[in-house]
């Protein structure tokens, strides 16, 4: 199953139990301290805010002037009045900084023994690191259990958000940053019936899968939602990915294994392709052609590629394998120097999956150029600067 579909994470829904209009599910231990603080703060602000303004509006009514009147003031000083209305008040303030200091501290305090989770935000899509070599773009954690997210950015600034969690950091550039929750709701499980309706379904349609149609993974979870949250470009609405939540350990490894490394029997190329939709590729590389931050895949392997430097070479396999571990080492003409390098995150199975895969992308891949879009001429694609030479015999 995991083998032949591949995943968009656009457009997610929101699957909860109930609708809702005014908060989302509460699902994390934060959720319902800060629903509190969120309302009480609000209905205080309406209470000053409703009079204050009617008073304003009906004085101004009572006390208007015939035009051409002078003014004049005619007030005194009221020393216990000013006094109730400044020290009155600020016990609010302090009350609101008081329980809002508190709940931050919360936010920025890990218990002890949380599991730690690495994300690397990119723009634009998030790679969960589970340690061992399982990177993933799904965020699967333990129910009841604080998950700390150690986070990097690879360009911009992003932002994590879990609207269940009630939980919201900025992901910077250059630093580490983190966030913690715990969980109070566990993913449903659908029926192994319903999942594999929604598998043929999307088979048959030889889509990607439809998160925002089906309401669960492809492995069968309900998930809540996870958005970027800081505007980051172009692409910044396709930063959404889901949050798992598994009831057990058990559950939870059995998912960690499964996506750990391509199993032996499956296809290279087919794994390659798992790879490129799950670990960032896609978000910077096509595969018809068309110019993204990245160039296109079909225009790759076989290909005269002109460098920035003015020199060039034919991409062969180890110029690919180049290209994904040291990405700076060779730069495209007419690309900027932004691939982040999978060095270390990628196995040499990995690598070797994926350069697989872009072998069957390639145009100028003799033996699947008739299966792919063989046809397609270069001269169409993209600017100048990454016009082709003629394909590579
Ligand atoms: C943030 C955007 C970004 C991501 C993510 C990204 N790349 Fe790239 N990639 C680029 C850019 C830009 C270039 C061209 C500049 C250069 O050569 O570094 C490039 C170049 C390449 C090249 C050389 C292509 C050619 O036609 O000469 C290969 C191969 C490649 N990337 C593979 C990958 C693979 C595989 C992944 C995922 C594991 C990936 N890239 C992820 C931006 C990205
Ligand atoms: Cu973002």
């Amino acid at each position: 199953m995991f083998a032949n579909l591949t995943s968009s994470m656009f457009v997610l829904g929101d699957y909860t139990s109930s609708d809702y209009a005014w908060f989302p599910e509460n699902a994390s231990t934060f959720a319902t301290d800060n629903d509190w603080l969120f309302a009480v703060i609000s209905i205080v602000c309406v209470l000053f805010f409703v009079p204050i303004a009617g008073a304003l509006f009906y004085f101004a009514y009572k006390y208007q002037k015939p035009k051409g009147t002078p003014a004049e003031s005619n007030t005194a000083h009221n020393t216990p009045l000013e006094l109730a209305w400044s020290i009155g008040p600020s016990f609010f303030l302090v009350g609101m900084f008081i329980f809002g200091a508190k709940a931050y501290l919360d936010h920025r305090t890990v218990p002890d023994g949380a599991n730690d989770i690495g994300l690397q935000a990119f723009s634009w899509g998030w790679t969960f690191n589970y340690g061992g070599g399982m990177y993933n773009p799904e965020l699967h954690i333990l129910l009841d259990e604080p998950t700390k997210l150690s986070m990097r950015s690879t360009d911009v600034i992003h932002s994590v958000f879990v609207p269940a969690f009630r939980a919201k950091k900025d992901v910077v550039p250059g630093r580490y940053n983190y966030m913690w929750f715990k969980p109070t709701v566990a993913s449903e499980k659908v029926s192994d019936e319903v999942l594999q309706q929604a598998i043929d379904a999307t088979e048959a349609a030889g889509g990607s899968w439809d998160f925002d149609r089906w309401q669960f993974t492809q492995d069968g979870y309900r998930f809540f939602d996870l958005f970027c949250t800081e505007y980051c470009g172009k692409n910044h609405s396709n930063m959404q990915t889901v949050v798992v939540v598994h009831e057990t350990l058990e559950d939870l490894n059995a998912w960690i294994d499964q996506y750990s490394k391509r199993d032996p029997k499956m296809d290279p190329a087919k794994y390659g392709q798992t790879l490129y939709e799950n670990r960032g590729c896609k978000g910077c590389h096509s595969l018809d052609g068309s110019k993204v931050v990245g160039p296109s895949f079909n225009q790759s392997y076989g290909n005269q590629r002109p460098f920035a430097d003015g020199s060039g070479l034919v991409a062969d396999e180890n110029y690919l394998r180049e290209s994904i571990l040291y990405p700076k080492a060779k730069i495209v003409a007419g690309y900027k120097p932004v691939m982040p390098s999978y060095k270390g995150q990628l196995s040499d199975d990995d690598v070797y999956s994926l350069v697989e895969f872009l072998k069957t992308v390639s145009m100028y891949n003799k033996d699947a150029a008739d299966e792919n879009s063989a046809g397609v001429d270069p001269e169409d694609q993209g600017d100048e600067e990454e016009k082709a030479e003629a394909p590579a015999e």
